[in-house]
């Protein structure tokens, strides 16, 4: 396992200095910003970002994210060229030293909360979702996530909204594999793992079609193309928000294709309906000691971040990505990975 923490480039309040300074973080995980889907990233970009982090004793072996077009998600007119330059960007990567790719098949929409500040009873504030409020929202409204695309117009948005409106869950898996059968063999020719992120939360949105929900989905999309360099980033915050996943099943079950883990807490506090809160095990609804424990032993090698964090000690920013309290889930994550594969290698974990 290796430990990563997430860096938003050189216009990150987080520094390199910062997360250098957090016990036991091997590398960042990063993108270039300022390039927009469907273009090639440039080689000196990926190289800036390479040479910053070694400057502070820090590998960057993985991208979060390359963004795929929509019209590859809508399978438009030029979805197959797209498709194309996506797998010219995963070879450059490779080339690059890249290990691991993570990115998603979410229409329009990335990851979705309806309030970023969340103050929970230690005056902290966090990440916090409830359907009954997003049910209130005009997805072509004038709210702002720190995740997602903020390029498109209103009437942009608008007409694309409209053109999801005709496809449904299956069309968009008829997409996805299109885009995968073009770009995984990419990434199997210079050893890349593409790690897909869950939909999140894993359901439907707005009335858009979701597809990477659950245990069923990502069995659906191992067995779609059955290759190493076709994985999952398995996000336990995402998959844990719907209390019929099992995030400890599916780590045992998948942990060879996963090369990604963003390990994080949730506490679910009513039908889709969910708060983000610290990362130990007691603090929300997801065992995650079981979760580590369930990666260890499914034989689980790749690379770890801690995810959103909560606002704490009075530190502003974006949300989800403030340096301590990722910072304090990388130290506990940290620790349960010591202590489980410890216990692994004498035998002794079930005494
Ligand atoms: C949110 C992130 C996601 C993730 C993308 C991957 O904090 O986990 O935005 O980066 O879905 O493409």
């Amino acid at each position: 396992m290796k430990m990563t923490f997430r860096w938003y480039g050189d216009s990150d309040r987080v520094s390199l200095d910062e997360i250098s300074q957090i016990p036991g973080v091997s590398g960042i995980v990063s993108a270039v910003y300022g390039s927009k889907p469907g273009e090639l990233w440039r080689e000196s970009d990926i190289l800036h970002i390479k040479n910053s982090a070694n400057a502070h004793g820090l590998e960057f072996k993985v991208v979060e994210s390359v963004p795929v077009h929509e019209e590859i998600k809508l399978w438009g007119a030029d979805a197959r060229e797209l498709s194309e330059i996506y797998a010219q960007n995963v070879i450059r990567l490779g080339k690059a030293g890249i290990d691991c790719i993570c990115y998603n098949f979410m229409p329009v929409f990335d990851w979705f909360r309806t309030d970023l500040r969340h103050v929970l009873p230690d005056g902290s504030n966090c990440l916090a979702y409830d359907d009954k409020v997003l049910s209130e929202l005009d997805p072509a409204g004038d709210f702002h996530l720190p995740g997602w695309d903020e390029s498109y117009t209103k009437d942009e948005l608008k007409r694309l909204l409209e053109r999801y409106a005709a496809q449904d869950a299956e069309k968009l898996w008829d997409n996805y594999e299109r885009f995968l059968r073009i770009v995984i063999p990419a990434a199997e020719s210079c050893g890349v793992k593409m790690a897909v992120h869950p939909d999140d939360p894993p359901w439907g949105i707005f009335g858009l079609p979701r597809i990477i929900t659950g245990e069923d989905s990502v069995e659906r999309l191992m067995r779609t193309v059955d290759s190493p360099s076709n994985g999952l980033t398995f996000c336990t915050g995402s998959l844990g928000a719907d209390p019929s996943n099992d995030p400890v099943k599916i780590a045992r079950k998948y942990a060879s294709r996963i090369p990604f883990a963003h390990l994080r807490n949730v506490e679910i506090t009513g039908e889709r309906r969910f708060i983000e809160t610290a990362h130990p095990t007691a603090c929300g609804s997801l065992d995650m000691y079981g979760i580590v424990k369930a990666l260890v032993e499914g034989g689980f090698d790749g690379y770890v971040r801690p995810d959103h964090g909560r606002m704490i000690w009075g530190e502003t920013g974006k949300g989800g990505y403030g340096l301590y309290d990722r910072a304090l889930g990388a130290a506990y994550l940290n620790g349960l990975f010591e202590g489980v594969t410890k216990c692994a290698a004498n035998g002794t974990q079930d005494r």
